[in-house]
């Protein structure tokens, strides 16, 4: 029979919900249909095919943008109770201005909006993840400070078109990446390389966005008091790569400038953790630079950022072992200023992305970790999930899912964490930014050589519904001769 790991409590809180997400770019097409303009993420692919490893784009993706209803169908019969997708920024608004409001754009989402209500899924919307306007980047992107005015103007117009029935809004999907990988190390789009000052600068524009979007909301467009606005970080779980000191204290470090450089501000003390002030400045002025690289926020922004999120929006998948890094003043980056390498433990079981290893007791004790720095936030988790090469029947992706949630129910029970919703990526194979279509992360395959991208159930799509209509998980493992005798 299949194993069975009994846990003291194996069903959810009665108010726990679950959801699928998916994001605009990844999954809609229609790249420059119905008055769309070009987004960062269209230029990156169109203009350097090579940094994409199969040289796709996301022209056409999953086609969602004439397919939503039947998306909205697949989402109903996982019996999910929300659907967290992204609004593409250029359908919207084409120049990134407010020159031109393109009214089908508004359609679009209004459509995808009433046909999910119907259904029975509410809506989250993700105003951000990561498809800039291209004309926005021509003033630099996010380390210039005058997007704050931008964003807020976007996110004003999805408060008004759909906020009489959107009610949980994400403001951000991972920042440090937006930042990180687009104007660090240049990675994603726009794929500019300014680590250790650009990406810092990205950084401060994006927390001041979000605050203002979070005090535009509560003052302007929350009358019935029934919404909520949050952030959504990534975050490994963090181990040392030794038991020495100096590998703790990286550990430490780590957590600081990764999450913390973004949770300090809005759900501590409003500024930038004292730890990263203090190495980035230090660093800064020993490197000759007039003041520090890292942005300095006045006290009134302090004020204004601090407590903007009505939950902690978090995305998780893996761990990672980290080591202290001796401090190498001859380099400017982000990595050394914290002072760590990375490296993925040998023994962990791999996904297809090379950055995903399968390490379920890390959500745990993540969980607590940020609970312990934080406080007691509702927390979301609003992005979990494993890739593989397309699989219909994939037991590596169930034994993901049933073991990271295995290990979210131990979160809530042993460490009593208010974790509230549980997001399973995605609910599409998609367009995964930089591997393309190589690696594929849906509870639903997608066949991307027809072109009516027909939409297939995986296995997984079968469990997880399973689990979203008895609440309950029966078991933490699944073997593939054995599935049968499940039922
Ligand atoms: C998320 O990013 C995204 O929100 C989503 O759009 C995406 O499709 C999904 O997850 C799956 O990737 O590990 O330092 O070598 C996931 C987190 C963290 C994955 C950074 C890629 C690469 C850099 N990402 N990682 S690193």
């Amino acid at each position: 029979d299949a194993t069975t790991t009994l846990l003291n409590t194996n069903s959810f809180p009665p108010n726990f919900t679950f959801g699928v997400a998916t994001a605009a770019y990844q999954i809609e097409g229609a790249w420059d249909e119905d008055g769309k303009g070009e987004s960062i993420w269209d230029r990156f692919t169109h203009e350097y095919p090579h940094r994409i490893s199969d040289a796709s784009t996301a022209d056409i993706a999953c086609n969602s943008y004439h397919k939503y209803k039947e998306d909205v169908q697949l989402i109903k019969a996982l019996g999910v109770d929300y659907y967290r997708f992204s609004i593409s920024w250029t359908r919207i608004l084409p120049t990134g201005y407010l020159n031109n409001i393109n009214e089908a754009g508004i359609q679009y989402y209004n459509n995808l909006i009433n046909e999910l209500i119907a259904n029975g899924i509410d809506p989250v919307i993700t105003i951000y993840h990561w498809d800039l306007p291209q004309t926005l980047q021509e003033l630099g992107g996010w380390p210039n400070s005058e997007l704050v005015t931008h964003y807020v103007n976007f996110a004003k117009i999805a408060f008004e078109n759909f906020g009489d029935r959107v009610k949980t809004w994400i403001t951000f999907n991972e920042p440090k990446q937006i930042c990180k990988l687009g104007y660090g190390d240049g990675s994603l789009a726009p794929g500019y390389k300014s680590s250790g000052i650009g990406d810092y600068r990205c950084v401060y524009t994006i927390l001041k966005s979000h605050a203002e979007a979070y005090h535009l909301y509560h003052n302007q467009f929350n009358t019935d008091k029934q919404g909520k606005v949050g952030f959504t970080m990534d975050n490994f779980w963090y181990e040392p790569g030794s038991t020495s000191r100096a590998d703790e204290a990286a550990v430490e470090r780590v957590f600081e400038f990764y999450l913390g450089i973004f949770a300090n501000p809005i759900y501590g003390t409003g500024d930038f953790p004292q730890i990263v002030k203090d190495t980035v400045g230090n660093r800064s002025l020993l490197q000759g630079f007039e003041t520090s690289r890292l942005p300095t926020f006045t006290t009134e922004e302090v004020a204004r950022i601090k407590g903007t999120a009505d939950f902690f929006g978090l995305n998780f998948y893996t761990a990672v072992k980290i080591g202290n890094n001796e401090a190498d003043l001859s380099t400017v980056s982000w990595d050394s200023d914290a002072g760590i390498l990375y490296w993925w433990d040998p023994s962990w079981p791999s996904a297809a992305s090379y950055w995903l290893k399968v390490v379920p007791y890390g959500i745990r004790k993540a969980l607590k970790k940020i609970k312990d720095t934080y406080g007691d936030h509702p927390i979301i988790i609003t992005e979990n999930g494993y890739s593989d090469h397309g699989e219909l029947d994939d037991y590596d992706r169930v034994n993901y899912y049933l073991t990271y949630l295995s290990s979210i129910l131990e979160a809530i029970y042993e460490d009593d964490v208010k974790v509230v919703g549980y997001t399973a990526w995605s609910l599409l194979d998609n367009f995964e930014w930089v591997h393309g279509y190589v690696s594929r992360f849906g509870i639903h395959a997608v066949d991307f050589n027809d072109p009516n991208r027909p939409r297939t159930p995986k296995l997984s799509a079968k469990i997880f519904s399973e689990i979203v209509s008895n609440r309950t998980l029966r078991s933490t493992t699944v073997q593939a001769p054995d599935y049968a005798n499940m039922n």
